[in-house]
């Protein structure tokens, strides 16, 4: 069974781990979310693609939640020693994959090619793939400014209320090689427990991908990223709070408006669904370990099979 899923970084990556145990990797698609890359130190970081590819070679810090576990951070000490930026940290091993992937794109390879190269030589079995090879990036209007996703989030730990979301160049963006290809060949398509704005949004975005959606013959399966309407971690809570009005699963699913079947919401949230318009499946969405994520996705993949 070909699944297809829209994924952001930590959240959408745990979700992802779970999946892989319960679905064939090779028949498993995985659209990246490129709207928070950003350049550090002169160099292409993809924070959402490498979140998924360290979460899925059993790469990934599991307790910092973000970068390469077993880290050490000698080239940022020497960053800051020497009066260069260091709001966005990079360790040590993590820059080895920056600096590959940028010396890549430098040569003119597509950020889809090198992606799918590191993937492979990282031993991922799925395919990864960024949502566009064109330049994509998220912004966020607050009270204080506009600001590009890293300095809101990092920099400024998302603490100003978001007004408005903006995904520049997105507009003139074309789906990456391969991806329309999978929403048309998936028989389920997913959309990982990401923040819906700053994850799975910049990739709904693309024309090509939200027209790939809107057209689809396959089900279409969200899972909320919220439990008891609060989000595990991240602004995702207040963000629909103010953007969207309210943190119920109706709130989540009109984010996806149109382009789902069924909503995967947390027992904690069952006392919304009345007012969804889409099938709700509900369940126990907290992934606190291998079970769980596992149990999760295949809740996705069941609600999804019935749909078809
Ligand atoms: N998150 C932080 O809160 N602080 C950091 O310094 C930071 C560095 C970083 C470096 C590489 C990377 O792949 C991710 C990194 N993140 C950091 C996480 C990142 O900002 C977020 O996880 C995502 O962009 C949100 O999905």
């Amino acid at each position: 069974m070909n699944v297809a899923v829209l994924s952001g970084g930590v959240g959408g990556a745990r979700f992802l781990r779970g999946l892989l145990d319960v679905a064939a990797p090779e028949e498993v698609t995985i659209v990246g979310n490129v709207g928070d890359d950003l350049e550090v130190w002169g160099l292409h970081v993809s924070p959402d693609l490498d979140s998924i590819l360290y979460a899925l070679t059993g790469r990934a810090d599991e307790e910092r939640g973000w970068g390469r576990a077993g880290e050490t951070w000698k080239a940022l000490a020497s960053v800051a020693e020497l009066g260069g930026e260091t709001w966005f940290r990079l360790g040590d091993r993590d820059l080895g994959l920056h600096l590959a992937r940028t010396e890549a794109l430098r040569r003119g390879e597509p950020l889809s090619a090198v992606t799918a190269r590191i993937a492979r030589s990282l031993g991922l079995q799925a395919a990864l793939l960024p949502a566009t090879d064109d330049r994509l990036r998220t912004w966020l209007d607050t009270p204080a400014g506009p600001f590009p996703f890293q300095e809101w989030f990092v920099a400024r730990v998302h603490a100003d209320e978001v007004d408005a979301v903006r995904y520049e160049g997105a507009d003139t963006a074309a789906a990456a090689p391969g991806v329309v290809a999978a929403l048309e060949a998936a028989d389920v398509i997913m959309l990982a427990p990401s923040n819906p704005y700053v994850s799975v949004g910049p990739i709904l975005a693309v024309p090509d991908i939200r027209a790939a959606l809107e057209s689809r013959s396959a089900p279409c399966v969200a899972v909320s990223p919220l439990v008891g309407g609060r989000a595990v971690k991240g602004p995702a809570d207040r963000m629909l709070a103010r953007l969207a009005g309210g943190t119920t699963p109706a709130h989540v699913a009109a984010c996806y408006a149109g382009l789902i079947d069924a909503l995967v919401l947390d027992e904690a949230d069952a006392g919304g669904v009345d007012e969804l318009d889409v099938r709700p499946i509900v369940t126990q969405t907290l992934m606190t370990d291998a079970d769980a994520r596992r149990r999760l996705a295949e809740a996705a993949l069941d609600a999804a099979a019935a749909l078809r």
